[in-house]
C-alpha cells in the first residue's frame, strides 16, 4: 500500500470536503450529501439517467470502503487508509475510476463526450470553486491543449489525483475537492 504523504495529504483534504455536517466521520450521509448538492446543481430529477449513474458509482465506492468497517463511520485515519486501498485496486471495475466516469457523464451536459470550457465552469460553480481557478485547472486537465477535456483527459486527471506525485494535480475537483 501506498505511504506517499502526497497523496495521504489529499485524501484528507478529501474527507474535509466530504464531512460536511462536522461529526469528524465521513458516513453515507455524507456522500448522500454530495450527490443531491450535484442533482440540485444540475436540476436533475433523482431518476435521469445521469442522477442514477452518480448514485450508483458512489454507492459502489462507499461499499469498497466500508468493506472492513462494520461500523460504517470513517475516521480521518479510516478514511485516508481505506481511500488508499480502493484507489489501487487494479481490477477493471476500480470504484474511484467508475465515479470519475459518472462525473465526467454528469459534466458533459450536451452529451458530445468532451466537456468544453464553459460546461467544466458549470461544475466550477456548482463546486462553488473561484472561475479563474477554474480556468487554470481546464487548461491543466486538457493535456493536449485542443480546448475541450476528452473522457480519457477526465479519468487521466482523477488518476493523478488518486495516484501521481504531481502536488497541482486538479483531479480533486473529479471527486468534489475545490
Ligand atoms: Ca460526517
Ligand atoms: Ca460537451
Ligand atoms: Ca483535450
Amino acid at each position: 500500500m501506498s505511504t506517499n504523504p502526497q497523496i495521504a495529504a489529499r485524501f484528507s483534504d478529501l474527507f474535509d470536503t466530504l464531512d460536511t455536517d462536522g461529526d469528524k466521520a465521513v458516513t453515507w450521509a455524507d456522500y448522500q450529501r454530495l450527490v443531491y448538492r450535484y442533482l440540485s446543481g444540475y436540476s436533475l430529477e433523482a431518476s435521469a439517467p445521469r442522477a442514477q449513474a452518480i448514485q450508483t458509482a458512489y454507492v459502489s465506492l462507499w461499499k469498497k470502503l466500508v468493506r472492513a468497517n462494520d461500523d460504517e463511520r470513517l475516521d480521518r485515519d479510516r478514511f485516508v487508509s481505506a481511500m488508499h486501498a480502493a484507489a489501487e485496486d487494479r481490477s477493471r471495475s476500480n470504484a474511484a475510476e467508475a465515479v470519475a466516469e459518472a462525473v465526467f457523464d454528469l459534466l458533459d451536459a450536451d452529451g458530445d463526450g468532451r466537456i468544453s470550457e464553459t460546461e467544466f465552469l458549470v461544475y466550477a460553480g456548482v463546486l462553488g470553486a473561484q472561475e479563474a481557478d477554474a480556468r487554470k485547472r481546464f487548461a491543466h486537465v486538457d493535456t493536449d491543449g485542443d480546448g475541450d477535456i476528452s473522457r480519457e483527459e477526465f479519468v487521466l486527471s482523477a488518476r493523478q489525483y488518486l495516484f501521481g506525485d504531481d502536488i497541482d494535480s486538479p483531479g480533486g475537483f473529479v471527486f468534489g475537492v475545490v
